[in-house]
């Protein structure tokens, strides 16, 4: 059998953020479409591409955590929360990118706010190069600026399960390891759960996920996650060895009381995003990880020099169990914490231009604090 010279989508100025093979422009698929402006698809999958996927810069957001880390319920609260902050302090307007793949997001809401158990989809079935493999959904979303002087972009979030990630497992060969090689930020969230020296400072907790089962590996995680982009770093040039990342402690609602009265402040005020704040925050969160878990702080320095410490809660509250014996927040009471300040600081190193204009508009040449 003659072997082709390049396997198939390895070439092309474009990656499909379903199947991540790459193709060139004049390669997509147009798909019937009974509305003037007709779908694209990638050639290789056959899948949707996102609007304006040829046009609107599109930056992937990898969030990962190890298994019920909190993930979904984050993501969820992220898709409601960042809207109305971008909106109101940014005047950046947040469009659904694809909804028949946000579905899988929205249903989520109606979820929580109801409290019924919930089947998820963040991975689908994919063909690739001969073989049927989950690749993790992408969840898109437009960002546009009230002023036409900014321009627009587009958010990719990938809700990854850590637990792929194992030692030894062959990393560039992971579903997921094409995603974070393009990765423009990564969010870690720590589970505070599942760490052990968590759970012993917080001895007492009445959070029911104070029982679980304790599977102790997130420093593990955090070293694969490194060894996957340092894998891939081969295949694919464009990788950048300093994207910002996020290191979430989520579940605030349990540990913010092992600070010991350092406060979190929200750095978010008046239109502007405050980078001493975040830094400040950032430092608190961290010395504390120090104290209970160093080798996290150290695995999640080996991932990016541009590092952020982060609490956060996407209920405000411990969950309890419900008639259907699951872990479910109460509707009434959710009060998300800090959600949006994670992506929001991704976003000001990633695309500063977003938020600049606004800042110099509302502030002239102020002496910054
Ligand atoms: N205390 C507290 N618990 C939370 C919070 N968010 C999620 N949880 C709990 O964490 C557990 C996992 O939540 P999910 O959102 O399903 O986490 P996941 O990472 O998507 O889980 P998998 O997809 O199963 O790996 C559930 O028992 C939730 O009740 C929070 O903000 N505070
Ligand atoms: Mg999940
Ligand atoms: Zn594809």
């Amino acid at each position: 059998m003659a072997a082709p010279s390049q396997p198939v989508g390895t070439k092309g100025e474009l990656a499909c953020p379903l199947c991540w093979l790459r193709f060139d422009k004049g390669e997509v698929i147009h798909l019937e479409a009974k509305s003037p402006t007709s779908d694209l698809a990638c050639p290789h999958c056959r899948h949707k591409l996102p609007p304006d996927f040829l046009r609107v810069p599109y930056h992937t957001i990898s969030l990962i955590g190890d298994q019920d880390a909190g993930k979904s319920s984050f993501l969820c609260m992220l898709t409601k929360v960042l809207p109305v902050a971008l909106y109101r302090e940014f005047g950046i307007g947040f469009q659904d990118g694809d909804p028949e793949v946000n579905d899988a997001i929205n249903d989520l809401q109606k979820v929580m706010f109801e409290t019924r158990s919930f089947a998820e989809t963040m991975y689908e079935q994919v063909s690739r190069s001969g073989r049927t493999v989950a690749m993790p959904r992408p969840f898109t979303y437009t960002l546009t600026p009230a002023e036409k002087v900014r321009e627009q972009c587009a958010l990719i979030f990938y809700n990854n399960a850590g637990e792929h990630f194992q030692p030894g497992a062959s990393a560039a060969e992971l579903p997921e390891a094409q995603q974070l090689a393009h990765a423009a930020g990564i969010i870690y969230l720590f589970d505070p759960f599942n760490s052990a020296a968590f759970r012993a400072a917080l001895k007492g907790s009445a959070d029911p996920q104070m029982e679980k089962t304790l599977v102790d590996r997130q420093e593990a995680l955090l070293a694969e996650i490194r060894a996957c982009r340092l894998a891939m770093q081969n295949q694919f040039k464009g990788a950048k060895a300093n994207i910002p990342v996020a290191l979430v402690v989520g579940k605030s609602d349990a540990w913010l009381p092992l600070l010991e009265g350092v406060p979190i402040i929200d750095p978010l005020q008046e239109g502007l995003l405050e980078q001493a704040t975040i830094t400040k925050n950032s430092a608190a969160v961290q010395q504390l990880l120090q104290r209970l878990c160093p080798e996290v702080v150290t695995a999640a320095e080996a991932l990016s020099p541009n590092l952020r410490f982060f609490a956060a809660s996407a209920f405000g509250h411990a969950p309890t169990i419900n008639e259907a014996g699951e872990l479910a927040p109460d509707p009434a009471q959710l009060q998300p914490q800090q959600v949006e300040i994670p992506i929001l600081w991704i976003l000001s190193q990633i695309c500063p231009a977003l938020f600049r204009a606004l800042k110099t508009a509302s502030e002239p040449a102020s002496p910054s604090a």
